[in-house]
């Protein structure tokens, strides 16, 4: 086994106990909110700190000498080249409400790159997973398939994905990208998890997906899903995808949704 499928054994054994242990554990009448990040509306519950330590115990057991960058732990050093970004639940408002697109998403990279990455989704029954130049794959009960993007839709055909941010100014402008995007399309669809998202653009559930504000955490694992299952993720004009921008899609998909978002505009708040 190379490195890149050891470090998604393991990143597939640890998503999955986390992810058992936020529906076993998650209380009924929801969970407490310990912290708010950005806005009133950006929370943290003390499930995601469980998960995410569930998650940092687990990999270093196995694995002392990596590094961590993690939504709600920050970044912290290590020395081997090997670096986990880590999102405990990416979605926590639909986990908030008990709704069920939301996920645990680990991905490895080895100096800078991403080479390995799960999502699991518990409440779907689904896991995502890829390694770098050997393609993506989904897990259900029923079995393993390969993932392939769809591609060449037109845009006026196109079901596009995308998210909001949490502060009222940001999401005052993605309103109005937005109704430049919306008369263009087939429709919009905001599950309100990112890097579920990316899985349902993998699988051919949506045709696209773009969102300002996500983080590294937010696109690590599903950003390589998508690339594995042929996919583009990019910022604008040839940027990496970040914070400022990310565009996914596949090819010819890609390029037409790029070239809508680019006048109208998006990078501000
Ligand atoms: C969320 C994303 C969602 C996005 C939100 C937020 P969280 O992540 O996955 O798609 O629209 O702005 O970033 O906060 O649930 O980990």
């Amino acid at each position: 086994m190379s490195l890149a499928d050891d470090l998604l054994e393991l990143a597939v054994a640890t998503a999955r106990e986390a992810g058992r242990m936020l529906v076993d554990k998650r209380p009924a009448d929801g969970p407490d909110i310990v912290q708010t990040k950005s806005s009133p509306t950006d929370v943290v519950t003390q499930m995601d700190r469980a998960a995410e330590q569930l998650i940092v115990e687990r990999i270093r057991a196995a694995r002392p000498d990596d590094a961590f960058l993690g939504e709600e732990g920050g970044d912290q050093g290590g020395g081997s080249g090997v670096r986990w970004v880590i999102d405990p639940i990416d979605g926590t408002v639909n986990y908030l409400y008990d709704l069920p697109d939301w996920a645990v998403s680990i991905a490895a990279e080895v100096d800078g790159t991403a080479v390995a990455g799960v999502v699991d989704i518990p409440r779907r029954g689904e896991a995502y997973t890829a390694v770098r130049g050997a393609g993506a794959l989904r897990h259900t009960a029923s079995g393993t398939r390969e993932l392939r993007v769809n591609s060449r839709v037109p845009l006026d055909e196109a079901l596009v994905a995308t998210g909001f941010g949490y502060a009222s100014g940001r999401r005052a402008r993605q309103a109005r990208v937005l109704t430049g995007v919306l008369p263009n399309v087939r429709d919009i669809r905001r599950a309100g998890s990112c890097c579920v998202d990316l899985c349902s653009l993998a699988a051919g559930r949506v045709d696209a997906y773009y969102e300002r504000g996500v983080q590294a955490w937010d696109i690590a694992a599903g950003g390589l899903i998508v690339r594995e299952a042929g996919g583009r993720v990019e910022g604008l004009h040839g940027a990496a995808p970040g914070p400022e921008l990310t565009i996914a899609a596949g090819p010819g998909t890609f390029e037409a949704l790029h070239d809508l978002l680019a006048p109208l505009d998006p990078l501000g708040d």
